[in-house]
C-alpha cells in the first residue's frame, strides 16, 4: 500500500497535523477541553482523515511513534490555552490510544515524560481507549492504564456501547468517564425523541453515575439533542452543533464567546 510505505516520511516531514474538537460541559455550556484529531496533509491526496491512516499505521506499528508525537503536540496545546487562560479550570486535552499503544512497554513512562516536558498536570489530559481495545483485558494488561489513572490521568471509554461487554467489566476498569457512541444519541435530534434511545441513555447515564463514571455524549448536531441530553443528566457534549473540529485558536474564541 502506497500510503502505509509514505507514513515514515510523512512524520518525518511534518504532514501530520492535529484539529481540536471542543468539549462542552452541558450544565453550563463553558467549554472545558477538546479531543485532539490527527490529520495528514498528503502532498498528493491532500488532507486525509484518521480512518484512512491509522489502521495502516496500527498494522505497521508507526502508531506508536505517531501517537507519541500527537500527545506531545496536544499536551504542548493544552499548556498554551492554560496559559492563555483559554477555558474555565479545569481544563483538559483528550488524546486518543490506540491498542499497540496500550500494549507498548514505555506508555507510562513515556506520557510522565510528555506531560513534565509540557509543565502539564496529569488531571489536564484524558485517554481515550475505545471500549473493544480493552475488552478480554486482565488485570496485567490493564496495569498501565491503572498506574495513569492512579496519577490523575483521565482515562475515557470510547465508542461505548458498540462492544460486546459484560457490563460488570466497568468495576474492574481505570476508567472515569465513558464516551457514549453517537449512535445512541441520532434518535433524539429532532423532536419527539426516539423513546427508546431515550431510555437506553437514561439507563446508561444512571449506571455510569452510581459507579462515579462521568458521561460525555459525541456526535451531538442540533440543540434539541443538547437539549434532550442535558435532561438525561449527561455530563459533557461533543459535536457539529457546538463546533467541527479545527484549529487550536478557534478553541480560544469558542470559548470567549461562552464565557
Ligand atoms: O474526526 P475524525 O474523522 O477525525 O475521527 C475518526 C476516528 O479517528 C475517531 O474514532 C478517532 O478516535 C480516531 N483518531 C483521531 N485521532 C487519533 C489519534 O491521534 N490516534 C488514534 N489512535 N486515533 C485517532
Ligand atoms: O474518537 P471518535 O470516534 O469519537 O472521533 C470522533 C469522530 O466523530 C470524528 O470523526 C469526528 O469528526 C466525528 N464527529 C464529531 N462530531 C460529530 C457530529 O456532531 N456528527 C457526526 N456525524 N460526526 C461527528
Ligand atoms: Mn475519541
Ligand atoms: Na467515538
Amino acid at each position: 500500500h502506497s500510503l502505509t510505505n509514505r507514513l515514515p516520511a510523512a512524520l518525518d516531514n511534518g504532514e501530520f497535523f492535529i484539529e481540536y474538537q471542543p468539549l462542552v460541559a452541558l450544565g453550563d455550556g463553558t467549554v472545558r477541553g477538546a479531543e485532539a484529531l490527527v490529520r495528514w496533509l498528503h502532498p498528493v491526496h491532500g488532507v486525509l482523515g484518521p480512518d484512512q491512516f491509522i489502521p495502516l499505521a496500527e498494522g505497521t506499528g508507526l502508531i506508536v511513534p505517531l501517537g507519541r508525537w500527537v500527545l506531545e503536540e496536544a499536551a504542548r496545546q493544552a499548556r498554551l490555552w492554560r496559559d492563555a487562560g483559554t477555558c474555565r479550570e479545569p481544563m483538559r486535552v483528550n488524546v486518543n490510544l490506540s491498542p499497540s499503544q496500550l500494549r507498548y512497554p514505555s506508555l507510562v513512562a513515556d506520557t510522565v515524560a510528555v506531560l513534565e516536558d509540557a509543565g502539564l498536570d496529569p488531571s489536564a489530559l484524558c485517554l481515550e481507549v475505545t471500549e473493544n481495545a480493552l475488552i478480554g483485558a486482565d488485570e496485567r494488561e490493564l496495569r498501565p492504564l491503572r498506574q495513569l489513572a492512579d496519577m490523575g490521568v483521565d482515562i475515557a471509554l470510547d465508542d461505548f456501547g458498540t462492544g460486546y461487554s459484560n457490563l460488570s467489566y466497568l468495576r474492574r476498569l481505570p476508567v472515569s468517564t465513558l464516551k457514549l457512541d453517537r449512535s445512541f444519541t441520532r434518535g433524539m435530534q429532532s423532536a419527539p425523541a426516539d423513546p427508546v434511545d431515550v431510555k437506553i441513555v437514561e439507563g446508561i447515564v444512571s449506571l455510569a453515575h452510581t459507579l462515579d463514571l462521568s458521561v460525555t455524549v459525541e456526535g451531538v448536531e442540533t440543540g434539541i439533542q443538547a437539549a434532550h441530553l442535558r435532561m438525561l443528566g449527561c455530563d459533557t457534549a461533543q459535536g457539529w452543533y457546538y463546533a467541527r473540529p479545527g484549529p487550536p485558536d478557534r478553541l480560544c474564541a469558542l470559548s470567549l464567546v461562552d464565557a
